[in-house]
């Protein structure tokens, strides 16, 4: 057995019954061999960042992982979740019932175009940034802390915490 690696994992859903999307993937997740779920942020309503006009607020949240799994053998298993949720690929940044982006893997710097370590734009992503500021006030990214990034990033004010809605 491989030592555990420390991960973040980013969900993002805005399409269909976000709430509880977000919720089977997180248990999908976790029901994985070779997975193991050690924190869940607290979820954020968000505005889309880039893709077509008109699409519905995120709901976004991130997760603290340990895995056994290679970099590519997790991402093999988050996009495996994905479609579970009938994730279609038509239009880039366009509305998805789930998106599962590994952000980080331990240490791992990656210039693997088909999994770029850190993600190449978590740094600036308010999104991905504030609920995992949120889960962990103290850590960082690339030797910068994710708070600071957090408030630097130029969709973070539309950003607020999800407490739950009809509907959503
Ligand atoms: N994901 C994207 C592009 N834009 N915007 C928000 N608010 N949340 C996302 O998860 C998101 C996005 C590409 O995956
Ligand atoms: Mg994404
Ligand atoms: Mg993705």
């Amino acid at each position: 057995m491989n030592t555990p690696i420390s991960c973040i994992l980013a969900l993002g859903s805005n399409l269909g019954e976000r709430a509880g999307t977000l919720e089977a993937a997180v248990s999908e997740l976790e029901a994985t061999n070779g997975i193991t779920v050690l924190a869940v942020s607290p979820t954020a309503v968000t505005k889309p960042v880039g893709g077509p006009a008109g699409q519905a607020d995120f709901l976004n949240l991130v997760l603290r992982i340990e895995t056994s799994l290679e970099p590519l053998a997790l991402l093999a298993a988050c996009q495996n979740v994905e479609e579970t949720h009938l994730r279609t690929r038509e239009v880039r940044w366009g509305p998805r019932t789930l998106d599962i982006d590994v952000i980080t893997y331990g240490e791992l710097l990656s210039t693997d175009p088909v999994l770029t370590l850190p993600h190449p734009r978590a740094a600036i992503r308010g999104f991905v940034l504030l609920p995992w500021s949120w889960m962990e006030p103290v850590a960082q990214l690339r030797g910068e802390s994710v708070a600071t990034l957090a408030a630097r990033a130029v969709d973070t004010p539309g950003i607020r915490r999800f407490e739950g809605e009809a509907g959503s």
